[in-house]
């Protein structure tokens, strides 16, 4: 027996010695100490020895027992501190290196120019207002004298949610949200998306975004209107920049005018830029038509308003000479870091 455990012992040593993962170690003890174990067998044939033998030799088993665990034990220690030091010099960290600059976005041409045209007109006075791009059919055109046949209404040209819901076709519906909920002196700039069911290319984009003007007051004239957008033009485009007003029709405005600027690249000899002509289109506006006052319960013989729209992408490209839309849309930082 002795013999048979010295052997036992011996053999186990080399087995851990020449075992190089944590599961060639459990199966070292698993084939000594498991239930069909060899130390296991020895154990139980205890009871065969002589009664007289069998503290002596039960003591040199347990004995036995006790050094094949510790030394299983201390291998076992041993690996886990070698794949620890093995696991840290790969996870080396030099914290002397520079590190990772982070890339920094830019602000988009849209954001530039909003914001330009929003500090122009809070500096004349004006609030700004949003509202939301979901609209009912009233809002959107019934309050604005928009007839239920106007081809703008067209399932064509306008995004239908249903029967009475709508993605706004123009910011115009905030400016009746705050006419119904305020009363005159009323001067708010209304910027945000709309859309319209066009194709994309060059100039057009299902969702774009406008900015809308809204003056509503005692003895508000076309006078006051041109001298605003005079005004905005100047600050805008630069000091020697000229209006022009050409006649025009919309149904929420009467009478109603498109306006060009003078091409602030030639000063209006004309160029390449503006085609030649010396002026640019830039916005459309007119003194808000009576029957839109008096759906909101604002008096046309006490108030009279006037009202602008233009096109921010619009505004962004001329500004920055973009020459085709989509790039505004499609955020590619090349792009954008530019301006
Ligand atoms: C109310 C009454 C009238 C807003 C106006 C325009 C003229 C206009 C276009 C510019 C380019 C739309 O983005 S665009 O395609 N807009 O020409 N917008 S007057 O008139 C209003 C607004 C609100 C209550």
């Amino acid at each position: 027996m002795f013999e048979q455990l010295a052997e036992l012992q011996k053999r186990t040593a080399e087995q851990i010695a020449n075992s190089d993962t944590p599961e060639k170690l459990n199966e070292i003890k698993v084939a000594l100490l498991g239930k069909k174990g060899e130390l296991t067998a020895i154990m139980k044939s205890l009871k065969d020895v002589a009664p007289e033998d069998r503290p002596k030799i039960g003591q040199m088993i347990n004995d036995a027992r006790a050094q094949i665990e510790k030394a299983l034990d201390e291998a076992a220690q041993n690996m886990q501190k070698l794949v620890m030091e093995k696991k840290l010099k790969a996870e080396v960290i030099d914290v002397t290196l520079p590190s990772k600059k982070p890339v920094i976005g830019h602000r988009h041409p849209n954001m530039i120019a909003l914001e330009e045209v929003e500090r122009i007109f809070i500096g004349l006075g004006y609030e700004i207002t949003e509202g939301p791009e979901i609209e009912k059919d009233y809002y959107n055109f019934e309050a604005l004298n928009i007839p239920a046949d106007h081809p703008a209404k067209d399932e064509q040209d306008t995004f239908y949610i249903n029967g009475e819901m709508l993605l706004r076709t123009q910011t115009s519906s905030t400016q009746i949200h705050a006419m119904e909920n305020s009363k005159p002196p009323i001067r708010i700039l209304a910027p945000g998306r709309v859309f319209r069911a066009d194709e994309v290319d060059a100039t057009h984009s299902p969702s774009f975004h406008q900015i809308e003007g809204l003056v509503v007051d005692k003895g508000i004239t076309f006078a006051d209107l041109k001298g605003t957008l005079a005004e905005f033009a100047k600050e805008m485009f630069g000091e020697d920049t000229k209006v022009k007003f050409r006649p025009h029709h919309f149904p929420f405005t009467e009478p109603s005018a498109e306006v060009d600027v003078s091409c602030f690249k030639c000063g209006g000899s004309g160029c390449r830029f503006c085609k030649g002509s010396g002026w640019i289109e830039i916005l459309g506006c007119g003194m808000v038509h009576p029957r839109v006052l008096e759906k909101c319960n604002i008096d046309p013989n006490e108030y009279t308003g006037f009202a602008f729209g233009v096109g921010l992408e619009r505004i962004a490209l001329l500004k920055y000479e973009i020459d085709d839309m989509r790039l505004l849309y499609e955020n590619d930082e090349r792009f954008l870091k530019q301006f």
